[in-house]
């Protein structure tokens, strides 16, 4: 069984990263529950992990530039924790906290994130401003908003100046743009590597019973 407990808290200047989502889902392959996402303090878990000498676990930061885009982006949350990997979901407004947004992006690196998801619907300017502060991947997620059907978003998160470059997925792709941070990660991280292995074979094997279904439905 998977629950979702979403607990929004304001980000205050120089805050440490408060965790605002905490999740309890089961490993896609094995069923077990993943105990990788922090609940209050990522900071200090980071920390806490160093101390014992093992390696830091590799981190996502999901920024969204408002509450309203968190139904969308439960997908990417998902996802990540069904690899084992820790999310810190902050809700950062390229607009309405322009200096939250910088800061955090600033600090990203030295914070132990590895890679930067962002969420922004309309004039989505998020994950260009992120992208722009930190040396880290940003993945964007355009957010299709009620009047232009999230093309307006799509555009402003791709078209981005030569040399700050932002990977968008589709609208609404959260989930793709929390695979596609697996896939940067499993560059150095073996764990995950072998767990992509692995659901990329599911996801094949899953065409393959489709397959077998419809060649059995429809040929004789
Ligand atoms: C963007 O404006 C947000 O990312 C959101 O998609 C959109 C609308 O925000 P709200 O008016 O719902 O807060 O910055």
């Amino acid at each position: 069984m998977r629950t979702l407990a979403l607990l929004w808290d304001r980000p205050t200047a120089r805050s440490t990263s408060y965790v605002i989502a905490a999740t309890t889902t089961s490993d896609h392959r094995t069923g077990r529950p993943q105990p990788s996402v922090c609940l209050g303090n990522c900071r200090r878990q980071r920390a806490r992990h160093s101390r014992f000498g093992q390696n830091a676990p590799m981190s996502v930061a999901i920024v969204m530039g408002s509450a309203s885009d968190a139904s969308i982006m439960d997908d990417a949350v998902q996802v990540l924790r069904t690899f084992g990997v820790a999310v810190e979901v902050r809700v950062i407004s390229a607009h309405r906290t322009p200096d939250d947004a910088i800061e955090f992006a600033r600090t990203a690196s030295a914070n132990g994130i590895n890679v930067i998801i962002a969420a922004a619907g309309g004039a989505a300017h998020l994950a260009g401003v992120l992208a722009a502060a930190t040396p880290l991947p940003v993945i964007g997620v355009p957010i299709a908003l009620a009047n232009l059907g999230g093309l307006d978003s799509l555009l402003a998160m791709v078209q981005m100046p030569t040399g700050v470059p932002v990977a968008v997925v589709a609208v609404n792709g959260a989930r793709n743009a929390g695979l596609l941070a697996v896939r940067i990660m499993a560059l150095s991280d073996e764990r995950l590597a072998s767990e992509q292995d692995r659901f990329r074979k599911e996801l094949a094997d899953q065409v393959r019973d489709q397959d077998a279904e419809i060649v059995a439905r429809y040929n004789d």
